[in-house]
């Protein structure tokens, strides 16, 4: 019997049929632009937008990518010369793919070196970027550098050997100002509001707080467009692996798994050349901020709705979640009645079929997004997930009932696994510790809970924390959320 064989360009041409491939010739693409946090999403999204686009007007437009925290990319990607299968799966359906723009890949856990030297290379013009929301050391509630986060803090003494995505970047525009000078597009493709402008906030507080002249510079030759960008795709199983072996008989230990839905709005605000990611059918719009209100309130609130609320049902992953006919109806009418007025109008996009698109993409049951998976970081996503439609909502002086029960959710949610609560799961939020030495210093009193952690500002603008209606409906959510009938919590919501 022949032993398996591993993906690599050697076997690129014998791949089964079903496996599409690139079509363009790799071999004469070099590096163009740079990517930062090369996991299962941005191997879903922009490195397949670029395939598309390879395909379809052939450029040089290779990608080098990058990961500056765990996993190593050596062994998987790097080994099999870049490629990897891309399945898209939907219930029972499956398409494969092998996708070929990421030309090159540095591991650069251990010393910013390797990224800082491809980053500053004057070949690359562009770094796109999926470095999670907490990437950016940023205060939640108001977008600025954190500049007491630890790494921020050793990066300012220590800007030669950053460990930080802001210290990086900068470090990395300080090398190419002393050596080439060329211009650089930094695009964040994270899900934080205004993802552009945050960017360019910690970059220049960074490159200010060096004190050296580079924030002129870098103003008048970095651009951080905005983008809103979306598409499903979970940590990656062994189970995805051993199934692309099962289905096409090769081994992959860099797999992704996608649902069909995508979609890439980009900001049109480029340094230097522009790659037409919109013949792939990304968007280049003058304001992203519609759509990614749009996205991060519709898709991503329910999706967080769903995980919090899904964890405190006992239940698995976002398809389990929906598939409870409380949360469900829960989840729709928290979307439709609080969410949908607190949209601008979003340019051929029908707010309410947007709600039931998106219902419907969680409901794939091949899609298998654990709901632990998205309750990680919660503290980095409610902000724009659902305070800042509440906030919206309370400028309107309407109803924010519905959209409390999630907050509470995520109290819920950190509170629980404390040591006092105990409920074991294992959290991984940058305000797990603090939530839970409010838990362990508080005990059952929920309104005294709420109350001590919407008092953390970085998270909760003073404005909005200081508001009786949110305040009491929080706490009230968090006390049937902590009870042995959590769902009690989302009964009494719907009933207002
Ligand atoms: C998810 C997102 O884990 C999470 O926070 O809500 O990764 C989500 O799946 C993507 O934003 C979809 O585009």
């Amino acid at each position: 019997m022949n032993a398996i064989e591993t993906l690599d360009p050697g076997l690129l041409e014998r791949l089964p049929g079903a496996v599409q491939r690139p079509s363009y010739d790799r071999a004469s693409l070099s590096p163009g632009m740079a990517h930062l946090g090369v996991g299962a999403f941005h191997r879903c999204h922009q490195a397949e937008y670029t395939d598309d686009l390879l395909s379809l007007q052939f450029d040089r437009w290779g990608i080098v990518g990058i990961n500056i925290r765990p996993p190593a990319l050596a062994d998987t990607l790097g080994r099999q010369g870049g490629l990897y299968t891309r399945l898209i799966r939907e219930n029972g359906y499956v398409e494969a793919r092998v996708i070929g723009s990421i030309v090159k890949v540095i591991d650069s856990q251990d010393s910013a070196a390797p990224a800082l030297t491809a980053l500053a290379s004057p070949d690359i013009e562009l770094v796109t970027m999926t470095v999670t929301e907490k990437g950016y050391c940023h205060i939640p509630s108001s977008g600025e550098l954190d500049l007491a986060h630890p790494d921020i803090v050793h990066d300012l003494a220590n800007p030669d050997t950053p460990r930080s995505v802001p210290g990086i970047l900068t470090r990395a525009l300080e090398m190419r100002r002393a050596t080439h000078g060329r211009k650089l597009t930094l695009l964040s493709c994270d899900n934080i509001p205004t993802n552009g402008v945050i960017l360019e906030n910690v970059v220049r507080s960074f490159a200010e707080q060096r004190g050296n002249g580079l924030t002129d510079w870098v103003a008048a030759n970095a651009t951080f467009p905005s983008a809103m960008v979306d598409r499903i795709a979970p940590a990656v199983t062994r189970d995805d692996l051993d199934s692309v072996e099962q289905w096409f008989g090769y081994r992959d230990a860099a797999v992704a798994v996608g649902e069909p839905f995508r979609q890439w709005v980009i900001e049109k605000k480029f340094a230097g050349r522009v790659p037409r990611w919109d013949l792939a059918g990304a968007t280049f719009v003058d304001d992203v901020t519609p759509f990614e209100h749009l996205k991060m309130r519709v898709l991503n609130g329910a999706q967080t709705t769903l995980a919090t609320l899904g964890v405190l049902a006992g239940l698995e992953h976002t398809f389990d979640a929906i598939a409870d006919p409380l949360l469900s109806v829960f989840v729709r009418r928290m979307l439709v009645e609080e969410t949908l007025p607190t949209l601008m109008p979003v340019p051929g996009m029908e707010p309410l079929a947007y709600v039931d698109q998106s219902l419907g993409r969680l409901r794939n049951t091949a899609i298998r997004h654990r709901n632990h998976q998205i309750a990680t970081d919660g503290s980095q996503k409610i902000v724009q997930r659902l305070l800042n439609p509440i906030r919206d909502r309370l400028n309107q002086g309407a109803s924010i009932g519905l959209l409390s029960v999630p907050v509470a959710g995520w109290m819920a949610y950190l509170i629980l696994a404390s040591a006092r609560f105990g409920k074991g799961w294992p959290v991984s939020d940058p305000y797990a510790g603090k939530v839970a030495a409010i838990a362990d210093a508080t005990g059952n009193d929920a309104p005294a809970l709420a109350s001590a952690i919407l008092a953390i500002d970085t998270i909760f603008d003073p404005d909005l924390a200081a508001n009786e209606t949110f305040r009491q409906a929080a706490a009230s959510a968090l006390g049937e959320l902590l009870s042995d009938d959590p769902m009690a919590a989302v009964r009494h919501g719907l009933e207002q």
